[in-house]
């Protein structure tokens, strides 16, 4: 239970990632914790929350009041295209595992992450947070999507039989310091960030997979980190709530790569490899129940985002994850 009356514990699975590393930010450099507050992030070396045993263990020592659930297999449409059965299996287990323990530690709030990647491919636009299980998703990260669909279902279903209002946010693509700049296995704009600094250090050009015609819309993991310390605080549905840059902001992968080209200043040749898969053409999300909530939010505008994403890699280069 909670310690004295307001003062809260909350725990972060999945502390040492981009959106962890970026709540971690927001609490330390932008006086984020609150005084009644105390701030565990956690990474997989404090437990492996696809094991039961661990899991409890976790929350047994802890004792957290609340917690945010960002823990999971992560990984950009190539790794997902990959591994679709280790997203749905390992996903599951955590989650799984997570919710349950929070419940059998009464936990009062749990906020986990879903994805605007887990929405059905076939729909109308723009995609609203009451269309999660209105079809398939896209064929590419089935396995994720449907893991990730799993923690609606399961937070529907704690608060039907034991009243825990537990929820989920639903962010689109997010990027940041502290992202994993793998090539292989991670996103779009870390992808591009790791190939642009190699292609000017070694003056080759630059390879950009795909079309460049497919279109997304992104959010800095610092954006991400000031609304889900505000989801934890003042949002109380169990319903999910789509954390994204409004529809106008969506670019296509082709103005991504342009931006990241500008940051990094690259003077050489961009080449779209179009033997690799364009994945999801678009999944244009409405944050208008974000903006009903919080109509003064703003956004960083995506050139600074990117401009600062770029220069933490280039004096990071040595330890970033990539
Ligand atoms: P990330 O950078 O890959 O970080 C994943 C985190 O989960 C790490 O802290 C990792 O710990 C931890 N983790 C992974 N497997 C674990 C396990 N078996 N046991 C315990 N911890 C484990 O991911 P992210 O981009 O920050 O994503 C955070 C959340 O946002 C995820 O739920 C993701 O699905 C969601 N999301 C991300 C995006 C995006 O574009 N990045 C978009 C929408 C939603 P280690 O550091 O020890 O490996
Ligand atoms: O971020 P991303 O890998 O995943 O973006 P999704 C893939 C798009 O970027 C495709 C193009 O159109 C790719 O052809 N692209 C161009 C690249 N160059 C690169 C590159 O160097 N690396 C990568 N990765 N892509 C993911 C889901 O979809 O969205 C995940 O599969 C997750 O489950 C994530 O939810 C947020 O945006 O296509």
């Amino acid at each position: 239970m909670a310690g004295k009356t307001g003062s809260m514990r909350v725990m972060v699975t999945g502390g040492s990632g981009l959106v962890g590393k970026a709540i971690e930010h927001v609490l330390k450099e932008e006086g984020g914790a609150r005084e009644e507050e105390e701030w565990i992030c956690l990474s997989s070396k404090d437990a492996n929350l696809i094991d039961v045993a661990e899991t409890t263990a976790l929350f047994q020592k802890h004792r957290p009041t609340h917690v945010i659930h960002l823990a999971a297999m992560v990984g950009g449409l190539f790794k997902n295209m990959r591994q679709n059965l280790d997203f749905w299996r390992n996903n599951m287990y955590i989650n799984d595992n997570v919710l349950q323990a929070a419940h059998d530690f009464d936990v009062v709030k749990v906020v986990s992450c879903l994805s605007t990647c887990i929405f059905p491919d076939k729909t109308t636009y723009p995609i609203n947070e009451t269309m999660i299980h209105n079809g398939p998703p896209h064929e590419s990260n089935f396995g994720y999507a449907y893991a990730k669909r799993m923690i609606d279902v399961h937070n529907r279903a704690y608060f039907t039989q034991y009243g825990r209002r537990y929820t989920s946010v639903i962010p689109t693509n997010v990027f940041g310091p502290h992202d994993n700049f793998n090539i292989e296995d991670g996103h779009v704009l870390p992808g591009l960030i790791h190939k642009t600094y190699i292609a000017k250090k070694e003056g080759t050009s630059l390879q950009v997979w795909g079309s460049g015609r497919p279109r997304r819309q992104f959010i800095y993991s610092l954006d991400l980190a000031r609304l889900i310390l505000w989801v934890l605080r003042e949002y109380n549905e169990v319903d999910p709530i789509i954390l994204s840059v409004g529809e106008e902001d969506e670019v296509s992968i082709k103005e991504a790569a342009d931006a990241v080209v500008e940051a990094l200043e690259f003077k050489g040749e961009v080449v779209y490899d179009t033997s690799k898969a364009d994945g999801q053409f678009k999944k244009t999300a409405s944050n208008a129940k974000l903006c009903k909530y919080l109509p003064d939010f703003t956004f960083t505008p995506f050139h600074k985002a990117i401009k600062e994403t770029c220069d933490w890699f280039v004096a990071n280069y040595n330890t970033a994850r990539k």
